[in-house]
């Protein structure tokens, strides 16, 4: 007769990498951690139509800047080369740049959801949300790797 474990609940990590002084792995609980907001959020799915949700978490800004992002934070135009790259478990993935999110600059309020609609987000990791986003495509679902990177080499 076959033994069978109890069941445990996989608590998905987000890994930072990339030019930061402190890399990280992150559960959604972890995320709890820094100050959050909440947000309705309505968008366009090319295949589904018009989605409503509610979404809960941290700044994607704070998170990042608690990761040391290796730019001096006293120069403004230091900041205006560096990507951020997010990529879901499944592959999806989006640039975002830095100025997007950077209160100086774009302004952008996204989030890195901890909770969708009341639901937490612990097992499937959490969602990047751009509250000003028309179309749906850049609310990436779990995510799993968030790379900050501002050393690229030019590509000509
Ligand atoms: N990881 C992942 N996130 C994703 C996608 C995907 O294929 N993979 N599709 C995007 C698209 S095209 C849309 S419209 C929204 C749909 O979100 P919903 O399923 O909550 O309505 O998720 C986005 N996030
Ligand atoms: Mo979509």
């Amino acid at each position: 007769m076959s033994r069978s474990l109890p069941a445990v609940d996989p608590v998905a990590e987000v890994a930072l990498s990339g030019d930061l002084a402190r890399p990280a792995r992150l559960s959604v609980p972890d995320l709890l951690a820094w100050p959050q907001r909440r947000v309705q959020v309505s968008f366009e799915c090319a295949t589904s139509g018009i989605q409503h949700h509610c979404f809960a978490g941290p700044l994607l800004h704070d998170v990042l800047s608690d990761a040391g992002p290796a730019f001096d934070p006293t120069r403004r135009k230091d900041r205006l080369r560096f990507l951020i790259a997010v990529t879901g478990a499944d592959g999806h993935h989006a640039v975002l740049s830095w100025a997007e999110i950077d209160p100086d600059f774009g302004r952008a309020s996204v989030l890195l959801a901890a909770s969708v609609d009341g639901t937490p987000l612990d097992g499937a990791g959490p969602q990047l949300v751009l509250p000003q986003d028309r179309c749906g495509a850049r609310h990436i679902s779990g995510i799993s790797a968030i790379r900050v990177d501002g050393g690229y080499t030019a590509w000509t």
